[in-house]
């Protein structure tokens, strides 16, 4: 018979269920009483990290209304669902972002207040999630906000390291070191432990089969179990909260008893520890792949739980599987998740028992793929060796089988259209010929995928006419898309930059949650450009801004900064492309410059202050190396009793999305000055202009999408362009022009650091000669045209009037720049998903 469903009376069950704690005594009650049963703690022995949890707790438990009700909701509806599939996701703090979204801010204050603390305290006291490198894991966690918030159904797919990205030391010589980051040591509040949710994935091993059957059976090898944690995704001014399902790996059977009881203790416990060091770090690098065992594993085995979930929450609708792309689209962040690919090949025939050409119908119109990058090093290849010693061989050899036969199938269509181009083969093919043979992961996810997309107009086109050239011939360039990148305006406007937003209300004279949703109301603030109350209100606020940073590296750092100087600020992962050595050398230049002047004339310069934070990836040494030369340069000027209020520079340590927020809001002029045609987009570029920030830069990425709104003639460009690039570096090595005459301004700068100005010079050298000698990043081609550039910076920001204009002309042209834009483009252009609110009961 049929089971009666709710157990129990409906009336009791609907009387006892929760809903939002909305008023200020119901927050309280609900915050002791975590202190009192969740924490086992008391009024007397609570401190701001014991509040911060309970004010934590009990905004999740709000949380998880919304939640339950956005599940059921869509389980009913069953509507089209989108998954996200990224090796990171870079959320850093949640409280302020949920309160935010809740729409208890306020509520929460007050009440929190009444308990003798402040929320301003207990918010930083959270630790940041840092599960990511840069801007292609922050992009991810902006797209979760922003699905939320546009009441899309999707999911986040992705792993639970233990450590996030490592915390960066600086050392007293100017080295970076790295350190751990466990963040989960006090327990995480956001997450639900799904310890039901399981599945098995296996790795090595080998399969015989079973008589005629054509099943196999499995052994050798190692089982690892995947075990889900969610992590609750609200939206704002809406009760869509969707999910983010992390992976965690365990062994899959405790350990081995035998071994334990022959008395070989630590052979028992080796497999379980080796099973759970999948999940168990973050990969810092970033931009290069290093061909490690570990991080194949960590990418099948989150790919292999990811699709297996995915299969069965489609399975419950009971349809057909043919209707699969109907009920699923999958957006992989660039190619990390392309074994998605040959494993949902591998279940659509080996275990839905479909015919290879349907089943590849179905793969093909799931997947979606964003390229991220366009630079050589970071193109994934693996080694076809260590994929085919890695992955289950069910069958012999199954996912490289399959992905042999993707490729045959795939040349022979390109042989057929292209008859007797072997290069044009060569290229196109997913194997790399070579010892040993590589499989191009970017190959093999344009092949299988619907649409590939990049993240700026610019590096779109890049996309089309370079790395996928071929592949846009033989296709159709309807198959090469762009979507450019977006950030989350509640984070990036509301949260890190409470007053800005407030007296954007209120000149828009329209209530935040609305212009947080349509970013494009910004315009509305261009009619108040000539309100001279205005102007001031919002240079008043920069300037509390750059207190409060002013404030942290004071008290961080102990050092005090001058906050009546222009904030110049470079934040983002080292890395020579990102150029932060123009950046440090121009720094210098000003140096000398200032050092040649008299005090009369230094007098009438304009001060500046240089930040400059980021990681580089603990194996490159280049990259550790300007980081070095940065601390080392600061520590000379800021003590340079002749220059030191016009000039002063700090290396921020250990750059996070928590110190982002407050860095942002306190910068007058940005620098994202990358070599023309290899920055794809930028997202911090996007953040700065929203909060107010000038930018300066390079034609490159979104830097020209921001220009193209806000108008030229408030950003300030400067350097080569993309078509000029390739001919440079020809020049450089073919016709050699020494810097003395390329840029005597640079060779002068480039003397002092060997010659020693700064600490030992020759440490410098291998810095010093990427540029003297290829100079790959055209250092050399762009100095000039960037000192003239900063000039023109100076001289604008002496009119302080016209800056304030310019500086609110940029936030109000900034709409375009909403992560919302973004998430909808790829709702409608590329999922085909829709909205689906879920009604306030
Ligand atoms: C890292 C490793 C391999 C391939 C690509 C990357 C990558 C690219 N990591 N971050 N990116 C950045 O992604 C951002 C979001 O799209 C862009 O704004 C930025 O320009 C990329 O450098």
């Amino acid at each position: 018979g049929k089971e009666k469903w709710p157990r129990g009376e409906e009336k009791i069950w609907k009387e006892c269920s929760r809903h939002l704690d909305e008023d200020v005594q119901s927050i309280t009650k609900s915050v002791v009483n975590h202190v009192q049963t969740s924490l086992a703690r008391q009024a007397y022995n609570i401190d701001d990290l014991g509040a911060y949890q309970a004010a934590a707790l009990s905004v999740r438990d709000n949380l998880l209304v919304n939640w339950n009700d956005t599940q059921l909701h869509y389980t009913r509806k069953a509507p089209k669902r989108a998954y996200y599939l990224s090796l990171e996701f870079l959320m850093g703090r949640t409280l302020d972002n949920a309160l935010l979204n809740l729409g208890l801010k306020s509520q929460y204050k007050d009440g929190i207040k009444e308990l003798g603390f402040s929320l301003e305290d207990i918010l930083e006291q959270e630790r940041d999630a840092a599960l990511g490198n840069g801007g292609l894991g922050r992009l991810a966690a902006c797209y979760l906000d922003s699905s939320a918030s546009q009441d899309l159904p999707l999911w986040g797919y992705g792993l639970r390291y233990k450590y996030g990205i490592f915390q960066q030391l600086i050392s007293p010589e100017g080295n970076q070191l790295e350190a751990p980051d466990p963040w989960l040591d006090n327990q995480n509040p956001w997450e639900l432990p799904r310890l039901d949710v399981t599945y098995d994935v296996r790795f090595y091993g080998h399969a015989e089969r079973i008589g005629e059957t054509g099943r196999a059976t499995w052994s050798g090898g190692q089982e690892v179990l995947a075990v889900a944690y969610d992590v609750m995704i609200p939206g704002c001014g809406t009760k869509n909260t969707n999910n983010l399902r992390l992976w965690e790996s365990k062994p899959k059977r405790g350990f081995d008893l035998n071994s334990f009881n022959a008395g070989n203790y630590e052979g028992a416990v080796e497999s379980s520890n080796s099973a759970a060091a999948i999940t168990s770090v973050l990969y810092p690098n970033d931009h290069t792949t290093f061909g490690k065992e570990l991080r194949l594993k960590q990418q099948y085995f989150w790919t292999a739980a990811s699709l297996a979930d995915i299969l069965r929450r489609f399975k419950n609708l009971g349809k057909p599987i043919s209707e699969f792309p109907d009920f699923v689209a999958i957006q992989l962040n660039d190619t990390h998740p392309t074994l998605a690919i040959p494993e949902l090949m591998r279940i659509l025939v080996d275990e839905e028992e479909l015919r290879w050409d349907k089943a590849w119908e179905i793969v093909t119109n799931t997947f979606f793929f964003t390229n991220h990058t366009v630079l050589p090093e970071a193109l994934e290849k693996w080694p076809v060796p260590l994929l085919e010693h890695l992955l289950p061989r069910r069958v012999p050899e199954r996912h490289l089988q399959i992905i042999y036969d993707i490729n045959m199938q795939f040349l022979q269509a390109v042989e057929k259209k292209f008859p007797g181009d072997r290069d044009r083969l060569a290229r196109m093919s997913i194997i790399e010929e070579g010892v040993p043979k590589q499989v191009r992961m970017a190959n093999l996810a344009c092949i299988g995928d619907r649409k590939v997309n990049g993240v700026a107009e610019l590096h779109s086109e890049l996309v089309r006419t370079t790395i996928m050239k071929d592949f846009v011939e033989f296709y159709g360039v309807s198959k090469f898309a762009n979507v450019t990148n977006g950030i989350t305006p509640r984070r990036w406007l509301d949260q890190c930059n409470p007053e800005l937003s407030t007296l954007i209300s209120k000149t828009l004279g329209i209530d935040k949650t609305v212009w947080l949703k349509d970013l494009t109301k910004l315009e509305g603030l261009l009619a108040h450009t000539e309100d001279k109350k205005f102007r001031d209100e919002w240079a008043a606020i920069k300037q509390r801004n750059k207190e409060r940073l002013a404030h942290h590296v004071q008290t961080t750092l102990g050092l005090t900064v001058n906050t009546h100087a222009m904030f110049d600020v470079q934040i983002k992962r080292l890395h020579e492309y990102k150029r932060q050595t123009l950046n440090i050398l121009g720094v210098i230049h000003r140096y000398l410059t200032l050092k040649a002047m008299t005090p009369e004339e230094r007098k009438k310069t304009n001060p500046r202050v240089v930040f400059f934070a980021g990681k580089a990836a603990p194996a490159y040494y280049i990259a550790k190396l300007t980081i070095r030369l940065i601390v080392n340069v600061a520590r000379v000027i800021n003590d340079d009793p002749d220059t030191k209020n016009y000039l002063s520079l700090y290396f921020l340590p250990d750059y996070s999305v928590s110190l982002a927020e407050v860095l942002i809001p306190a910068s007058d002029i940005s620098q994202h000055i990358s070599t023309a045609g290899t920055e794809a987009s930028g997202t911090s570029n996007m953040k700065f202009c929203l909060n107010g920030g000038l930018l300066l830069g390079t034609v490159d990425g979104a830097n020209i999408e921001i220009a193209e709104e806000v108008g030229e003639s408030n950003v300030f460009f400067f350097g080569h362009l993309t078509p000029a690039v390739e001919d440079l570096r020809y020049q450089h090595l073919y016709h050699p022009v020494p810097v003395e005459e390329k840029s005597p301004a640079l060779a002068n700068v480039l003397n002092q650091v060997s010659a020693g100005l700064f600490g030992d010079g020759g440490v410098y050298e291998p810095l010093l000669n990427t540029i003297r000698q290829s100079d790959y990043y055209l250092i050399t081609d762009d100095f000039d045209s960037y000192i003239s550039a900063l000039n023109m910076v100076d001289e604008a920001y002496l009119d302080k009037d016209e800056w304030v204009k310019k500086s609110i002309r940029t936030t109000a042209k900034m709409g375009k720049f909403s992560s919302d834009r973004a998430i909808m483009d790829y709702a409608q252009e590329y999922w085909n998903i829709e909205q689906t609110p879920v009604p306030s009961s």
